[in-house]
């Protein structure tokens, strides 16, 4: 009976840990604002590397299911969370943010590391279109919220795999990095406006050569970079994924393919 009840307690923490909320793509654009992200917390720590859903780390979130952030790489076994406009650094203000100006509803997701807090943070989408998914085209704008002080331009560094938690992907696209725009050596370890297009940069790319098969869950993630000085505040907003060609247009350009055939007969 004891062992019974003890393959009951294994197979339950199994299954949850499979059961990640994830996107379904079935074909349409996906598209997140991260407005959904709350503007007032001052801070939260959640017991772990994670990664957690961030409606976990920043209470009062919506719309951001299948998005996820974790302290994967800072030397604290805990992961940090707080909304801020910029203006805080080190311990007042690394950790995974939610961007924005203060109480704005404009909110964009990223970081700031310190040598504590070295977040990675992504999304799970499932392919239920029913068919295997060869290329999937990713665009977003980086924007920069603050700016610190060391010469080297922090990083997203961009990764992905096929697998149902963020952690633990490895495959780098570095046309999916986003580095600091701002890197000024005379207006240091200020905030930034990530709206002004000054302190932003449009991101797109397609990883293609993929076999997303039917059913599995391919994970995204940025990874951050953690340098010797105060790092710059970076982030993604306006993200869109689709899967190149979508299974519409794959049979649309399969009827144009066999009309051309027909009319060069
Ligand atoms: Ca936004
Ligand atoms: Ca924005």
């Amino acid at each position: 009976m004891r062992h019974h009840a003890l393959a009951l307690v294994a197979l339950a923490a199994a299954s949850s840990a499979v059961s990640a909320q994830t996107i379904s793509y079935t074909g349409a654009t996906y598209t997140q604002n991260f407005d959904g992200l709350a503007s007032n917390v001052a801070g939260t720590t959640q017991a772990g590397r994670g990664p957690f859903a961030l409606a976990t780390g920043l209470p009062g979130s919506t719309g951001v299911s299948g998005w996820y952030a974790g302290n994967i790489g800072g030397s604290s076994p805990n992961s940090e969370f707080r909304s801020q406009d910029g203006s805080l650094s080190s311990s007042a203000g690394r950790g995974v943010i939610s961007y924005g100006a203060s109480a704005s509803g404009e909110r964009a997701l990223g970081v700031l590391t310190t040598s504590n807090q070295i977040p990675r943070f992504g999304a799970l989408f499932t392919n239920n279109t029913g068919t295997v998914l060869t290329a999937v085209t990713i665009t977003f704008t980086g924007e920069q919220w603050r700016r610190g002080d060391v010469a080297t331009p922090d990083v997203l560094q961009f990764v992905y795999g096929f697998a149902s938690d963020i952690s633990v992907v490895t495959t780098r696209v570095a046309a999916l990095d986003f580095a600091s725009v701002n890197t000024s050596t005379t207006a240091t370890n200020i905030a930034l406006n990530g709206n002004d297009p000054a302190n932003q940069r449009l991101v797109s790319a397609t990883i293609s050569g993929i076999n997303w098969a039917a059913g599995t869950t391919l994970a995204i993630a940025w990874d951050a970079t953690e340098l010797t000085g105060q790092d710059d505040g970076l982030s993604v907003d306006n993200f869109s994924l689709s899967a190149v060609p979508t299974p519409g247009s794959a049979a649309l350009l399969g009827l144009a393919g066999l009309a051309g055939l027909r009319r060069r007969r």
